[in-house]
């Protein structure tokens, strides 16, 4: 099993021989993994590259891309597939080649990996990290923690902006890098890969690490415009989200003009007071008069048609949630299984629209007009909400602590 850990480099001759050695080190402390280090530098014009050539004719083990273009996520994201291509990794890592990373977190990731998450991300954030970059960084990286977690809502992951970290190819091979701008010149390439990840359904792990100053060379970070890219990313992805609300309330709507033409031409052979047929579809099924009884319930034709209706609407519903409005969240489990589900609580919208319609007459003496509009609102909430956490859910970090162990 091979494990490549990728070292972007721009302007690093200070630093990259000693980086390199350190976490070839580490391969003492994971012998069973096939240790290699690729260093994928932007065309470094202080001799970088030189270094790294030198080391690899002494170290087959050691290797060198030269990605051309300035860029972190260029270095990152072609070094990654150059490792997968050409140097066949099974699992990625990636760090600074400043020494701010220590590799001796490298082992740990690695057991985390094994155990079947597949991202692990070094966190300066949680308990045990830390971050020892002057105050206006640290300042600037809890901001922007804090941003993305609000907006993206992943209140479990402490660290964003962070590049230690290890994952798996299967991962790597299931992002979608068409909503990865990772050809930007800032380092935006971190959070949005994270995203991309969680939307990919990642089981996420985060350990803590103790980020250093550099000793030697300069930073290459371009703040502003790094905050300037954090903002526009998160409203992209905030737009996204509401794109799920709009697609969820078109497929309602849709279903509802469904449900009623259905009940329509089966119950009466029209709608409202559009004639469709001349006599109902379901004439078979007789009316309330001759109607079968059981128990309480009349078995008529309005019953039998609005169950039809309804299920249909069902049916309708499902296919269109689960292959649109929800299909870029992973899902888990059979169809079936989803279905089903769909199917139980799809009883809960009209049960609230009851209740609240009573509620709202019999306590309020309120049309009941007013009291089916608010269940209609509370139905829809209640149905966007078990919709997205229960039945088309990615996975929560909460089940990533128990995820089962399994050996790669
Ligand atoms: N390939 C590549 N690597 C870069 C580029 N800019 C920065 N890096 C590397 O990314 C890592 C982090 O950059 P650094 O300047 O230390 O940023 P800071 O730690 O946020 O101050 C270092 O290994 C840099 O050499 C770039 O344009 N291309
Ligand atoms: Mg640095």
């Amino acid at each position: 099993m091979r494990l490549v850990v990728n070292i972007p480099t721009y302007n690093e001759k200070e630093n990259i021989e000693e980086i390199i050695n350190k976490v070839l080190d580490q391969n003492k402390k994971i012998p069973q993994v096939d240790l290699h280090v690729l260093v994928s530098d932007s065309h470094s014009a202080d001799g970088t590259g030189d270094i790294v050539k030198r080391m690899s004719r002494e170290n087959s083990r050691v290797h060198y891309l030269d990605v051309k273009e300035r860029g972190i996520g260029v270095g990152l994201i072609k070094g990654h597939r150059f490792s997968l291509n050409k140097l066949k990794a099974d699992i990625l890592a990636q760090m600074d080649g400043d020494l701010s990373h220590d590799p001796s977190t490298l082992p740990k990731m690695l057991r985390y990996i094994q155990e079947g998450y597949d991202l692990v991300n070094g966190s300066r954030s949680m308990a045990g990290g830390k971050n020892l970059l002057g105050w206006h960084r640290r300042f600037f990286s809890r901001g922007m923690s804090l941003y993305c977690r609000l907006v993206w809502g992943t209140f479990n992951l402490t660290e964003y902006a962070n590049s230690y970290r290890m994952f798996t190819k299967k991962l790597f091979k299931k992002i979608n890098f068409n909503n990865v701008p990772w050809k930007s010149k800032t380092y935006i390439v971190q959070p949005a890969f994270l995203y991309a990840a969680l939307i990919s359904g990642a089981r996420i792990k985060e350990v803590p690490i103790i980020f250093e100053d550099r000793k030697k060379g300069y930073s290459k970070a371009q703040i502003v415009a790094y905050i300037l890219d954090v903002i526009k990313f998160g409203v992209k992805v905030r737009f996204q989200k509401s794109k799920t609300i709009i697609k969820f309330l078109m497929v309602g709507s849709a279903s509802y003009v469904i449900n009623a033409f259905l009940l329509g031409i089966l119950n009466r052979g029209d709608l409202f007071f559009l004639p469709f047929l001349d006599e109902p579809l379901l004439l078979i099924v007789p009316s309330i008069g001759s109607a079968p009884h059981f128990l309480f319930i009349t078995f008529d034709r309005l019953l039998v048609s609005s169950i039809i209706a309804i299920q249909a609407s069902i049916i309708f519903n499902f296919i269109f949630h689960d292959n649109w409005t929800f299909k870029y969240r992973s899902r888990k489990g059979p169809k079936i299984r989803r279905f089903l589900k769909f199917n139980l609580t799809s009883i809960g919208s009209p049960l609230i629209q009851l209740l609240s319609i009573l509620f709202f007459a019999r306590v309020f003496n309120l049309h009941e007009q007013i009291g089916l509009a608010i269940g209609v609102i509370i139905g829809l909430s209640f149905n966007y909400a078990v919709n997205l956490l229960w039945i088309w859910k990615a996975p929560e970090q909460s089940e990533l602590q128990s995820v089962r162990a399994k050996t790669i």
